[in-house]
């Protein structure tokens, strides 16, 4: 097991003697400095700009704070944060993120700077993140921001605010211009908020509320129009949703697109009923549309029953691969979000989730173990079976991202399931086996830009769960080709393809992205 026993009192100890001062009494415009932490126990998605994403909701903030006030944002996916002058420091932040953030807020809380975090983490842990920072503010940004600022113009900011889950209409477009000093690779873009499913493990319905709440599509074309990169990424969790209308909107959007001329390369998230109809997945690809993660979670209707995975439960797990088929014949590749440890799963239903996807045609995939993240209904259950084996908070909620073991299940403990997986990522992210995925990509959509993007999605996720046992001080190897393992003939033989690819492809679109 791991050794989890740092204190965040003496993480933060060692930090305080780097701190500086600074205020910003005598400037007339107050400094608002946004902050978005990085886990540090983890490089991996750190390690490639293809994984930079920007921090959407710090944008928010930034566009609803008032114009007299300076905005600056430090994403520490660029670089390290240090205390500056500044009137307020606002962070936002996953829950891996979170013992970062609180290490910052008490560097800045040192240096006589007033911290405020707000974000999913503080939204499920207000109590603890109030141990931390100053200021505490639950919900979305649009609700309750503009009051935290007149309070502490005014002098009488409390502890605690609640922006709750605003109406529609209310939510805002980003201030993107915080974004301008670092070198995103794609734009993020959201048109809709809300899910009513809510999945066992996960944090959306509670956080972004039951309903789905849609944003009016020319809000949408307009915003996306005055994006300056080739590439954007849709946040929405379902693109599509299942309300009256979706599909319709959909095609409003993606032929908006289109009759724009936005020409936009894009991906999104979806459910399997993305497939339903052949205009949404037409009008899709036409606006550029390359690749969709997609919730599928298990082949095993045990597994999805055992987190509430009800939409999949009530497709069948015999839709996936008509679904799959479809896509591709629209040439849309599919990211699937596979999880493992499930209560009933025992180390055979493992392998066979590996074999399940390694066989079927999905394209590539995100392969997390079961993580119980604050707020959700998993974490309640599995806290009160005592079932959590890392929770040492906050330290450890720098491991709750899906690529450690942090629970034992009913048929395997913490170090089982943990080594299980590790051979498990072993077989599915070997370049071997990507490489293999890529060419039935490439035969099943037609298309090399999404057999390279795909192919490219799953080196990073084989970077960020191998991090643990590639990862050499600082840097994590590109090769996953195992440690003294000789490259296969395989390997050798296709490896011009691959050189080609990249010429054409990828580079191509990064600079594009890039240079803008
Ligand atoms: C896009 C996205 C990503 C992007 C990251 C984009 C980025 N830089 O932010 C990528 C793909 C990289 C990613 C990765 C992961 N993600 Co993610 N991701 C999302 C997603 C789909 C949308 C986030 C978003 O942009 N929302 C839109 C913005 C506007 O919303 P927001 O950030 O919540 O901000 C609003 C409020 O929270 C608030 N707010 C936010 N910050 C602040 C700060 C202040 C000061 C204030 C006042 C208010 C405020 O106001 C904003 C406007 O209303 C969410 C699901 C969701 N619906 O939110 C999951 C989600 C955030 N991800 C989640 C997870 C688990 C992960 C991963 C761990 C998964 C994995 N293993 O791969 C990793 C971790 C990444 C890491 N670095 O550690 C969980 C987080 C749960 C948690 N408790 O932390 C979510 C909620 C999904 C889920 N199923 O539960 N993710
Ligand atoms: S996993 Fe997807 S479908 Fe389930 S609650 Fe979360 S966003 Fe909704």
């Amino acid at each position: 097991m791991v050794d989890l026993s740092n204190s965040l009192e003496q993480n933060l100890t060692a930090h305080l003697g780097q701190i500086g001062t600074g205020s910003m009494a005598n400037e007339k415009r107050r400094k608002l400095i946004l902050v978005n932490p990085v886990n540090r126990l983890r490089i991996g998605f750190t390690n490639t700009q293809g994984t930079h994403a920007m921090p959407l909701g710090l944008g928010i903030v930034a566009a609803v704070t008032p114009d007299d006030w300076v905005v600056e944002m430090i994403d520490e996916y660029f670089e390290e944060f240090t205390v500056r002058p500044a009137d307020l420091v606002a962070l936002t932040g996953f829950t891996p993120a979170a013992f970062r953030a609180y290490e910052i807020a008490s560097m800045c809380r040192e240096a006589g700077i007033h911290t405020v975090i707000g974000g999913i983490h503080a939204s499920m842990c207000s109590e603890e993140a109030a141990r931390f920072v100053d200021t505490v503010f639950t919900g979305e940004a649009e609700g309750a921001w503009p009051q935290l600022i007149a309070d502490f113009e005014a002098g009488q900011i409390r502890r605690f605010y609640d922006g709750g889950i605003v109406d529609v209409a209310s939510i805002a477009a980003p201030r993107r211009d915080i974004y301008d000093k670092y070198p995103y690779v794609y734009d993020l873009v959201q048109t809709s908020r809300g899910c009513p499913w809510g999945c066992e493990f996960c944090s959306v319905t509670r956080m972004c509320g039951k309903t789905y709440r849609e944003r009016d599509v020319e809000a949408v074309l307009q915003e996306l129009a005055e994006t300056k990169r080739k590439l954007v990424f849709f946040v929405d969790d379902n693109l599509v949703n299942l309300k009256k209308g979706a599909e319709e909107r959909a095609i409003e959007l993606f032929r908006g697109m289109v009759n724009r001329k936005l020409n936009k390369t894009w991906y999104s998230q979806a459910a399997v009923n993305f497939a339903d109809n052949e205009q949404v997945l037409y009008w899709a690809r036409k606006s550029g549309c390359f690749m969709l993660l997609m919730g599928i979670e298990a082949e095993n209707p045990n597994a999805l029953k055992d987190v509430r995975k009800n939409l999949n439960l009530k497709r069948g797990v015999s839709s996936y691969d008509r679904v799959f088929k479809k896509m591709h014949r629209h040439g849309i590749g599919v990211l699937a979000a596979m999880i493992f440890g499930m209560d009933s799963d025992t180390r055979e239903d493992l392998y066979a989730r590996r074999d399940f996807i390694l066989n079927s045609s999905i394209d590539t995939y995100q392969c997390t173990i079961l993580t119980p993240l604050p707020g959700t209904v998993l974490f309640n259950r599995l806290d009160s079976e005592n079932r959590i084996v890392m929770n040492n908070y906050p330290y450890d909620w720098q491991q709750h991202d899906g690529m450690i073991a942090t629970i034992r299940t009913p048929n395997l403990d913490r170090d089982e399931l943990d080594d299980i997986m590790r051979e498990i990522w072993m077989k599915l992210y070997h370049k071997e086996s990507l490489r293999r995925k890529m060419f039935r990509t490439l035969w099943n959509t037609r298309s090399f830009k999404t057999a390279y993007w795909t192919y490219a999605t799953g080196h990073n996720y084989g970077r960020m769960f191998l991090e643990r046992f590639i990862r050499r001080n600082d840097t994590i190897s590109d090769k996953l080709e195992w440690l003294n393992e000789k490259r296969s003939l395989f390997l050798r033989l296709t490896d011009a393809v691959i050189w080609l690819f990249y010429r054409i492809s990828w580079q191509r679109m990064l600079r594009r992205s890039i240079d803008r």
